[in-house]
């Protein structure tokens, strides 16, 4: 565009489906005035109110410039100056230190999520260096492995309806998502589809921000998914509503699901477990199998329980049976991050790594933190086909020997001193003095109060960065518009600097971010696999965001071809019948929940929920004055039936507790949520809540059925007025 001939092009880095193409000015080396840039297809030039104050991150007085070194005690987040080379000598000594130990290099643990996205400052060099020292390997299942696990026993691979398609959706399913606040751009067209005579249905325990908005919300008891989804295909069965020529030719295990389903998932007994009535599943089953394109929304939200994975896959199964896969837009969208054909291993280089070494779980960091090396605690779940969300590289199959306990924790890229479950362990374990942790951060968050050595970090303005999705097809580049700021380095640099001083191969770490770039798309490569073909660095500098060379209009299933082993949708699954699980799809209840555990319910009666805020991203923005103001303080939503039992009006404060921990928030008493069901929003940082912290306090480091994922939202408490 003409008038912005000037403008820096950039991406938003956040975790989030969206990942925007953004335009900045830069006056004088400084940058000015974001906004969207309106050249990309899917996200059109609009920005969310959070990522429009980005710069505030940029240019806030908080930032962390320079190296800092711990000199109060931990937790008390007491620093002075370093330099450079004095932080990557203290580093670099601790490194030689543990890797010279009896307990070897193993003792050493990144721990890093998704604080940016891109490829090369999320995951390449760095994992290059922790393999090629041989570090503990960390399962980053914080956010999503329950639900990939799932979704690929059924279809095989993380593929699904292309978002752009959904404008011409004329039954729209937001199932566990909350659409309108966590992947804004896909709510627009799915208001557009509305235009043109869609109905909106949400699913969801909440009356969140997407299912206010929608035509009809269905508020199911938490962690129920999986048997609503069994009861649709109950009275789809029962009375005709399933594409039959399709189940033929392409679903793998009809007839044992039609049996299943006919004989255990009744209507009544479903309405039963899902505390929905049954007039409404008949209704929400022949809808949805009546109004095509029928198109099925399905979050993270929903599997964060202990049935996560199972939730996933069953209702991955609800398009095959009406056959919504024949259409564009028909189908079901969990994330689009299985397209991209990046070359993740050349990037990671898993291969160096040696034989044998252990996995951690991140969604364990509390046990692992406080564990004193006994094997137990680390399982591994062999039976997850995708170890994570956004990559496929990550190393599988080691062994789970017994191992050290952790005596050097780097982190970067993610704050879970705020965001991990059980942050009561966590924080006890990073006090532990016998463990070495180094924090490379844009802020001093809860995490940092815990580091021997902080460093400073770029942001997105600052450095190179390639960014793939999982919520459109297209490939981006970001390049710097500024300098960095103060002495902030990015990722990829520390990662350098430190093999320097090891000694490792220049040969795999003397490259530049550019370079890593050109490797990720195959450009060095004899041929780049089809759906990258021709999307090069220079191509994306010169030409913007670039579409995946997809086949258009997208319809990948239409004819079967679904990357499972059969080549089918799989009701029956091959490798869950391998592995000795029951190969059909049923319900698996909540870890904990009245039926699975009456006594705890007894003593904690209500099912906490706490999803993000519309205000931040995780815990990224909550330093953020304007955003952390508009956001107000952190509130307990309950309804009044609960208030009213425990004496508690709207506006006072209460505390919510459980074995684990307790916080504290202001109550909003109002039928937003189903009775027995609390909701707490955001992931505050503990220190910048009023009282003790946030609703991490209390959640459990349990994880998921399969794909070792996180169980945030399946977490019993009470509540009580305070004061
Ligand atoms: N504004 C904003 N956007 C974000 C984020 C953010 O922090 N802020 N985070 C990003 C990240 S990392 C992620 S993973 C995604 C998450 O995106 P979503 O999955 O959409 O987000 P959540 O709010 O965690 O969960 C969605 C809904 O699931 C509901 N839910 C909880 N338990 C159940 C259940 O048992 N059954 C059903 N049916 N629903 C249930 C919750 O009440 C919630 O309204 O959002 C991304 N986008
Ligand atoms: N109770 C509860 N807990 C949750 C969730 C929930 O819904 N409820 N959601 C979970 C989910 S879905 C997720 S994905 C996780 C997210 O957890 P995290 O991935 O830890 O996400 P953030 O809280 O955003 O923290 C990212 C940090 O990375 C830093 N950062 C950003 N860019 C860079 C960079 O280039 N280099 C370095 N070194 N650092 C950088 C940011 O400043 C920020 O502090 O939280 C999980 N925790
Ligand atoms: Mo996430």
């Amino acid at each position: 565009m003409l008038c912005d001939a000037a403008a820096h092009r950039l991406v938003c880095p956040l975790d989030c489906p969206d990942t925007c193409s953004m335009l900045v000015d830069v006056k004088d080396g400084r940058a000015s005035r974001l906004r969207g840039d309106p050249a990309h297809p899917f996200t059109q030039g609009f920005l969310c109110h959070k990522v429009s104050h980005y710069l505030e991150r940029v240019y806030n007085p908080n930032r962390v410039l320079h190296p800092l070194r711990r000199i109060g005690p931990k937790g008390s987040g007491q620093f002075e100056r370093i330099d450079w080379d004095t932080a990557l000598d203290l580093i670099t000594a601790k490194f030689r230190e543990v890797i010279a130990s009896p307990e070897g290099p193993q003792a050493i643990l990144p721990y890093s999520y998704c604080g940016t996205m891109g490829r090369i400052q999320s995951e390449s060099l760095d994992r290059r260096f922790f393999h090629r020292i041989g570090a503990s390997m960390l399962d980053r299942t914080i956010c999503a492995t329950a639900g990939v696990a799932g979704y690929s026993y059924t279809i095989g691979g993380r593929i699904g309806t292309d978002p752009e398609a959904i404008d011409d959706s004329r039954y729209i399913i937001n199932w566990g998502s909350n659409t309108a606040v966590t992947n804004s751009h896909l709510w627009v067209r799915m208001v557009a589809a509305r235009k043109r005579g869609a109905k909106i249905v949400t699913i969801d325990p909440y009356r969140s921000r997407t299912a206010e908005r929608s035509d009809w919300h269905l508020m199911p008891r938490v962690g129920t998914d999986a048997a609503l989804a069994l009861g649709i295909m109950h009275v789809m069965f029962r009375d005709g509503l399933t594409d039959a020529d399709y189940l033929t030719r392409y679903c793998h295990g009809t007839d044992a699901l039609r049996d299943r389903v006919l004989t255990q998932y009744a209507v009544d007994v479903v309405a039963k477990i899902t505390g929905l009535t049954a007039v409404d599943i008949e209704r929400l089953a022949h809808e949805y199998a009546a109004t095509k394109p029928a198109v099925i929304r399905v979050n993270y939200g929903l599997q964060r329980h202990y049935g996560g994975g199972m939730a996933v896959r069953t209702i991955a199964c609800l398009p095959a049976l009406i056959g919504a896969w024949r259409d564009p837009s028909g189908g079901i969208l969990l994330t689009t991050s299985g397209l991209f054909p990046i070359n993740t291993a050349g990037l990671q280089r898993p291969l160096l790594s040696p034989p044998g070494t252990r996995t951690i779980n991140m969604s364990r960091l509390a046990d692992a933190l406080c564990a004193t090396g006994s094997a137990s605690v680390f399982p591994m779940n062999p039976s997850a086909p995708d170890r994570q969300e956004k990559t496929l590289a990550e190393p599988v199959a080691h062994s789970e020997p017994p191992g050290p306990p952790v005596r050097l924790l780097f982190v970067y890229n993610s704050n879970p001193a705020a965001i991990a479950p059980d942050s009561v362990r966590v924080q006890q374990g990073l006090m532990r003095d016998d463990l070495f942790t180094v924090v490379h951060e844009q802020f001093l968050t809860d995490t940092t109060d815990y580091a021997d050595i902080v460093l400073p970090a770029t942001t997105q303005l600052e450095h190179i960065d390639l960014h793939t999705t999982y919520g459109h097809h297209y490939v981006q580049l970001n390049e710097p518009a500024i300098a960095p700021l103060g002495e902030a380095r990015c990722n990829t640099d520390v990662f350098r600097q430190l093999a320097s001083r090891l000694g490792l191969e220049p040969e795999l770490f003397a490259v530049t971010d550019e370079q890593l770039a050109r490797e990720a798309l195959w450009e060095t490569a004899p041929e780049q696999p089809s759906a990258l073909r021709g999307i090069t660095v220079d191509v994306l500098r010169n030409e913007g965001p670039q579409r995946l060379r997809l086949p258009r209009p997208f319809v990948p299933f239409a004819n079967g071809n679904f990357p499972t082993p059969t080549g089918k949708c799989e009701f029956f699954s091959t490798k869950l019948a391998e592995q000795g699980e029951d190969p059909l799809p049923w319900y698996v209840p909540p870890a904990e929940s009245i039926d699975s555990q009456p006594e705890l319910a007894a003593r904690f009666p209500l099912q906490l929920l706490s999803p993000p805020s519309p205000h931040f991203l995780n815990s990224t923005f909550v330093e953020t004055e304007t955003l952390r103001k508009s956001a107000g303080e952190p509130t307990l939503e309950i309804h009044p039936d609960d208030a009213e039992e425990r004496e508690i009006i709207d506006g006072q404060r209460v505390r919510i507790r459980n074995d684990r921990g307790s916080f504290h928030a202001r109550a909003m008493v109002g039928e937003t949520v189903r009775p027995g069901v609390v909701v707490a929003p955001g992931i505050w940082w503990h220190k910048l809540t009023d009282d003790v912290g946030n609703a991490n306090l209390t959640t459990s480091s349990r994880t998921t059925d399969w794909g070792g994922g996180a169980t945030f939202f399946d977490n019993l408490v009470e509540v009580e007025a305070v004061g």
